[in-house]
């Protein structure tokens, strides 16, 4: 079943971007299955905030998580990059990469059904309070868990391939024979390492990480305004240019 799982995310990716004839919009996605009792799960309420889920407010019989970070083509992160406004390659890949999620959490949705187990499927967005803008279920700190990256001074999310994709999370009650061993992840962030780099914080243009403390507000007010620009293309609040042009936009630095 493993396998299968494994199996179904990385085909879904290929068949999506085929199918909508997507030109190689994306590579290979990065997987992880921990247990719904994984002891580090607890960090969730502290990092995140108290009223953030835990897997069995999903699914009630909930045993594993899969975790998955679907990297950016090259060509895509590259394209915004330029300009003060997102590329238009970009506002079509957060589309795109969203619709590809919620048919992975379909698919898998399918498979467990077919072997006899539950899905809990969560969005890739839009799942955040407008107010405090923060969600209830932080994809990103469930593959910080799951050991797929830690976490740069821009708060993204740094993977082996980079910070530029989406995650996803499914909960399932099919539980693994045998989990992998927790591993200390390396710290991937140059900032957090060494004190150098700090690039990606200089490309805000609306200096929201001004003050050592991350602007929600000034940030989502600029994705607001891409969202009005492109809105012939779909809804698409959006920005990125604190994610490109850097050492960890496409592989670990
Ligand atoms: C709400 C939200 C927003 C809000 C608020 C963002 C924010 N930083 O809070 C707004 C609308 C402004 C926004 C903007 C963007 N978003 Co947004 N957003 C979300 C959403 C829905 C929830 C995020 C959340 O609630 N986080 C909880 C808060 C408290 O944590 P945090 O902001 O992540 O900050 C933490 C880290 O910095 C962390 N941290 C730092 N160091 C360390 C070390 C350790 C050990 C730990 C545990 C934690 C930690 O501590 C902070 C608090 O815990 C997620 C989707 C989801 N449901 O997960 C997408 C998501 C986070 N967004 C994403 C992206 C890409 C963006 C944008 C680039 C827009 C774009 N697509 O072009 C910008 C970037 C803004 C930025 N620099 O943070 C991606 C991130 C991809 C990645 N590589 O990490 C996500 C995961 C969507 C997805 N499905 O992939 N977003
Ligand atoms: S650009 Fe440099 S400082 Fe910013 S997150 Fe990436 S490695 Fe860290
Ligand atoms: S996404 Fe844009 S507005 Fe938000 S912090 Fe990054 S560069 Fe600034």
């Amino acid at each position: 079943m493993y396998n299968d799982i494994i199996e179904v995310i990385k085909s879904t990716v290929v068949n999506y971007g085929k199918n909508n004839k997507l030109n190689n919009m994306w590579k290979e996605p990065v997987i992880e299955l921990i247990s719904a009792q994984n002891r580090k799960l607890c960090i969730l309420k502290k990092a995140v905030s108290l009223d953030h889920f835990m897997p069995h407010d999903i699914l009630p019989d909930a045993k594993s998580i899969i975790s998955f970070f679907i990297p950016f083509d090259n060509r895509i992160v590259k394209s915004n990059i330029n300009g003060t406004k997102s590329s238009e390659e970009w506002v079509t890949a957060y589309i795109k990469t969203n619709d590809l999620i919620k048919r992975i959490n379909d698919d898998i949705e399918i498979l467990m059904d077919k072997n006899g187990y539950k899905t809990g499927k969560i969005p890739a967005t839009d799942n955040f309070d407008e107010e405090k803008l923060i969600s209830n279920w932080s994809h990103r700190h469930i593959a910080y868990i799951a050991g797929i990256g830690t976490f740069g001074i821009n708060n993204m999310l740094i993977t082996k391939n980079g910070c530029c994709g989406r995650f996803g999370s499914i909960i399932i009650n099919y539980r693994l024979e045998k989990y992998k061993e927790p591993v200390e992840i390396k710290e991937k962030c140059l900032n957090k390492l060494y004190g150098t780099c700090g690039i990606c914080q200089k490309k805000c243009m609306i200096q929201a990480y001004e003050n050592n403390s991350f602007n929600r507000k000034k940030c989502y007010d600029k994705c607001l305004e891409n969202s009005a620009y492109y809105k012939n293309i779909g809804y698409a609040d959006v920005c990125g240019k604190c994610l490109v042009g850097l050492p960890c936009s496409i592989r670990e630095p």
